[in-house]
């Protein structure tokens, strides 16, 4: 069982993050209810460079632990009268402590309570009388593999927001974009509401960057999208096309209202400046959107779009700054 419990992770070992200073300074939730117990392991933990706050019961432990963000929890089997086993499996149902390594300290006669605590999700043990060494150690570990997994989730995160937004402004990409649109067409089908999409460009922009430089080009597109995302509603989804081409998506909406929306937009975008570092005085920037509708279920999303680029067409033609449909 104690195999088990401290189970070796080949990738940590071959990361070597097992030194003293690398898993200093954690922060630590101590649920003891034994005074003695409590203050021999709140020592030999701030003796290592650790921070740790101590709760004598499950209520409380309970509390602390989902309020803050705790490297490791070390939990006593029994707290007072409480189960301390009780502490544990509500520590790993909680969406805020669910990640963080818990080690149990037990006393040898209630070995046999080891194997529910571990089915519970318990990390690791410990055995009472405490050694000051082996505390340590196993504590190291745990902390060393809560802050792996942390960096993990995070680089997981990362590669999931590449894969769907785009990387100079942060809307959506196009293909996010496109899987996006051939649910909300499909959702008609249900829904029998219409389904609308704007896609605009900016008007002149080549003028822009060949005057005031790429840099600059690429910051009107970073601030566009922000006013642009904020001048839309919560459902509708803001992509970026390609270059300076962007889709607004708008479920549930009908051409009257895509237009009326799509004005808003133009408006927003063409009645304030833009003002950004690399570009010294403010520059008016506007931009011509095409608005395409469908009530059609079996609309292929590319000829929606293709009819909204024929209306933007339409729009550049008849002189830019403009909403066609
Ligand atoms: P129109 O009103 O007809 O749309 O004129 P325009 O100059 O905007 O059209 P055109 O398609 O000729 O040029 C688009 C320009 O957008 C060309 C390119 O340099 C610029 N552009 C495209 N993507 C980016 C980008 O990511 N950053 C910057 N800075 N410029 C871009
Ligand atoms: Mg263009
Ligand atoms: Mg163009
Ligand atoms: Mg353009």
């Amino acid at each position: 069982v104690r195999q088990a419990a401290s189970g070796r992770d080949p990738v940590l070992e071959q990361k070597k993050l097992g030194s003293e200073e690398e898993t200093a300074n954690a922060r630590i939730l101590l649920a003891e209810a034994n005074e003695l117990v409590a203050e021999k392991v709140v020592g030999y933990l701030s003796e290592a460079g650790h921070t740790i706050d101590r709760r004598t019961n499950v209520a409380e432990a309970l509390e602390l632990g989902c309020r803050e963000s705790y490297d490791l929890m070390i939990v006593s089997l029994f707290l007072g009268d409480e189960d301390g086993l009780r502490l544990c499996s509500q520590f790993r149902t909680q969406e805020e402590t669910r990640h963080v390594p818990i080690l149990l300290v037990l006393e040898e006669e209630n070995l046999p309570q080891l194997a529910k605590g571990l089915d519970l999700g318990v990390t690791d043990y410990l055995i009472k009388p405490i050694d000051s060494n082996e505390l340590r150690a196993r504590s190291r570990t745990q902390i060393r593999r809560r802050r792996y997994h942390d960096m993990l989730r995070e680089m997981l995160q990362q590669s999931v927001s590449l894969a769907y937004t785009d990387g100079l402004t942060g809307v959506y990409n196009r293909r996010y974009m496109n899987a996006h649109l051939d649910r909300k067409i499909m959702e008609i089908a249900e829904s029998a509401k219409p389904v609308s999409v704007m896609l605009f460009d900016i008007d002149k922009f080549k003028d822009v960057n060949d005057t005031h430089g790429h840099a600059a080009g690429d910051a009107i597109l970073k601030s566009l999208s922000l006013r642009v995302a904020d001048s839309i509603r919560d459902f509708d989804l803001l992509a970026r096309y390609g270059g300076e081409e962007f889709v607004v998506i708008m479920p549930d909406t009908a051409s009257v209202i895509a237009i009326t929306i799509a004005e808003r937009v133009r408006r927003r975008v063409a009645e304030e400046k833009f003002q950004t570092v690399e570009l010294g005085d403010p520059l008016e920037v506007t931009i011509s959107i095409g608005v395409a509708t469908t009530t059609d279920p079996m609309e292929i999303a590319d000829s929606l779009l293709a009819r909204a680029d024929a209306a933007l067409y339409q729009a550049k033609r008849s002189g830019r700054n403009r909403v066609v449909a």
